[in-house]
């Protein structure tokens, strides 16, 4: 027992939540509450990451101000937490005043230990995870970011820089010391490697991004977007507030706190595992206890992004079925530390198998056998000798290091082990037989008994995951104030004579077939294309009003406006030289039928020379935004299949045709 400290990542405000980001608070939920029954003192921190260039982007996009758009998707963050009774202690946004406050204190303490310096910076910018990369981390032709596969832009700017790299050292000291910080095992050895490979000097401020945090001292630049969102962890409990306006939350939890955890997903490992403990050390502030990187819930083999377009919202479920089956299933579905495939069919067998009949029938046959046998009550003589037992004590002590070890499949697995036990127990007493024969007799009471009992317990350890049914079952079998203590774990607690409501159904079984057939059709994609007119000669098909359904397994379907939004087009290549100092990207002059031609820059250099190009046909996007490669700006891009191996093939007609000729 102690102060208990968990946060999970602030959410970008670029677009609604998804299942991933429901995961991570789902998780953070459930161990806060289990934390909140073993006797600690938790304080659980969530928010909103809303400063950047991707949240400014978003705005312009929707012709609106980055603040409206916050606020509109922060407000569906209080809906969706509130629907998933999530128990958060605080909410931190980062366009609050007292985030400010902790983001320029933070920025105070690292230039007081003389930690930045100002310097001219360049590199390859993924706008999506706000992060310069090298050419090398890429490694996908195009430039791709290697988290959101998307272009990533060259940019150029002067800087204020921290000196990171003074941190290789105490870094990995601190990786190797004592329990290990960074979870799982993995994880840890990938950060130590990134570490131990040399760390350079990381750029903490931004030219010409006005949607930020003034950078202190450094009028037109504003904070790095990372700097400025890890500083919540700290910004929430008060750091950086007047002294007494704060109350002692930053050093009750933080300062002398016990535990000090991130939740996060594997995403965002360099920034939490390598950048945050850097900052911290500069400041002088104690570093986190244990940072717990998740894996991704995947779609089509692709992590479920928002900048994907393939993701999972939890509308539909969560109508239908309520927010308890979700967080079951996507905390028993996932190893905590690996990544897990998202499908509407696992969730319905899952759903059937575990919920409906393992525990809902199980329930509702003893419940129904007690009122039957004992007037609508408990079994009035309890047990306390039987195999059931045992068991129930391994299944908790099991429960109990999962718990503890963040292993929540685990958990759930060693419930499920004693609910299969109990099944088996009543199989083989046939209790419905003894009913007939001898009446409500002691034997029978016995019998019944033990199978409500270990209901209960699992009920009860399904608190954390399921507050709101796991309750319901409690008050079901007649377990009137469903204790949220480990003690209400051990065997023995189940009410004798106790009044037996008739249980109505709580996992009313689904009709897989028919759900299927129902699930709606996934949401465009988040970033919707302007208006367009359909391309000429796409007429409906007959049959295509069936298209309004999702074709099997794909995600993210879109109509015939969207995709005629994108001009695809066949352009001659007049020109094409390899780019300096690049080993990717070949430039282009390209006749798209427009008189001049235009410049293209693709990274297609590994699979095809220069002279392999001129005078061929390839097909470009024609109406993509204009982006800089190396300094030079690509009007448009090259298809290409990229195969597993990453290498490109280029889609060209299959005979020539006029330049400008349209595809679609
Ligand atoms: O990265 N599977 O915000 P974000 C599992 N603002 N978890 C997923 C997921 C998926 N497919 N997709 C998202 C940011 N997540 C920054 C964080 S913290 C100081 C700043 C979860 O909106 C997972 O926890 O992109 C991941 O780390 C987080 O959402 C990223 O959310």
């Amino acid at each position: 027992m102690g102060t208990y400290y968990l946060s999970t990542p602030i959410y970008y405000v670029n677009d609604l939540p998804h299942i991933g980001h429901i995961y991570t608070t789902l998780v953070a939920d459930t161990l806060a509450r289990y934390r909140r029954m073993a006797g600690d003192d938790v304080f659980f921190l969530t928010g909103t990451d809303e400063h950047g260039q991707n949240i400014e982007r978003a705005a312009a996009r929707q012709g609106i101000r980055p603040i409206e758009l916050a606020d509109r998707v922060v407000s569906r963050y209080h809906d969706l937490w509130r629907r998933f009774d999530i128990t958060h202690q605080d909410f931190v946004r980062t366009t609050e005043p007292r985030h400010r406050r902790g983001v320029e204190e933070m920025v105070r303490r690292i230039a007081a230990a003389g930690d930045l310096y100002v310097a001219p910076h360049e590199g390859w910018y993924c706008s999506s995870c706000e992060t310069f990369y090298t050419e090398k981390e890429l490694g996908q032709p195009g430039n791709l970011c290697p988290t959101h596969d998307r272009a990533t832009e060259w940019k150029s700017e002067e800087n204020v820089f921290f000196r990171l790299s003074k941190y290789e050292r105490p870094l990995l000291e601190w990786i190797d010391s004592g329990a290990p910080a960074i979870q799982p095992e993995s994880r840890r050895n990938e950060v130590r490697a990134f570490v131990e490979q040399g760390l350079r000097d990381l750029s903490v401020s931004r030219a010409a991004l006005e949607w930020g945090i003034p950078f202190p001292g450094r009028p037109g630049q504003t904070v790095y977007v990372w700097l400025d969102a890890l500083s919540n962890y700290v910004s929430a409990l008060g750091f950086g507030a007047p002294a007494g306006a704060g109350g002692d939350l930053y050093e009750r939890y933080w300062e002398r706190g016990d535990v000090r955890l991130h939740l996060i997903g594997k995403d965002i490992i360099r920034h939490h595992c390598v950048y945050w403990p850097a900052f911290l050390m500069s400041a002088g502030v104690p570093l986190p206890t244990m940072i717990w990187a998740h894996g991704w819930w995947l779609r089509d083999q692709k992590k479920m992004s928002k900048s994907v377009g393939n993701v999972v919202r939890p509308d539909h479920l969560v109508e239908r079925f309520g927010p308890d089956a979700l967080r079951y299933f996507l905390l028993r579905e996932m190893v905590f530390g690996q990544d897990a495939s998202f499908s509407d069919e696992a969730f319905v067998e899952r759903y059937n198998s575990d919920l409906a009949n393992d525990l809902g029938n199980t329930a509702s046959r003893l419940v129904t056998l007690s009122r039957q046998a004992f007037g609508g009550r408990t079994p009035p003589v309890p047990c306390d000798d039987n195999p059931l037992i045992a068991l129930a004590a391994e299944v908790v002590a099991e429960y109990r290091q999962a718990m503890d070890g963040l292993a929540f499949q685990g958990a759930l697995r060693a419930l499920w082990r004693l609910l299969a036990e109990a099944n088996q127990y009543l199989v083989a007493r046939e209790p419905w037989k003894t009913i007939r024969s001898e009446g409500a007799s002691d034997a029978l009471s016995r019998v019944l008994w033990n199978g409500l009992e270990s209901v209960r317990i699992v009920a009860t350890g399904l608190l954390p995951f399921m507050p709101t049914l796991a309750p319901r079952v409690l008050a079901g079998i007649g377990v009137a104030e469903a204790r949220g203590s480990l003690a209400a774990l051990a065997w023995g607690g189940l009410p004798t004579g106790r009044e037996l409501p008739a249980l109505e159904p709580l996992f009313p079984r689904i009709d897989k077939e028919k759900y299927m057939s129902e699930i709606p059709t996934p949401p465009p994609a988040p970033t919707p294309a302007p208006e367009a007119a359909p391309p000429a000669g796409a007429v409906p098909q007959p049959g295509a009003a069936a298209a309004a359904a999702a074709p099997a397994n794909v995600a993210n379907v879109i109509d015939i406006q969207q995709f005629g939004a994108v001009e695809l087009k066949v352009g001659q290549v007049l020109l094409c030289e390899a780019v300096p100092k690049s080993e990717k990207l070949l430039r282009m002059m390209v006749d798209v039928g427009e008189g001049a031609p235009r410049q293209l820059v693709a990274g297609i250099a590994k699979a095809y020379r220069p002279e392999q190009l001129t005078g061929t046909q390839v097909v470009i996007v024609a109406n993509l935004k204009a982006a800089k490669l190396m300094g030079l700006e690509s009007n448009g891009m090259v298809l290409a299949a990229t195969q597993a191996d990453g290498q490109p093939v280029l889609l060209r007609p299959e005979t020539a045709v006029a330049p400008g000729t349209r595809v679609k």
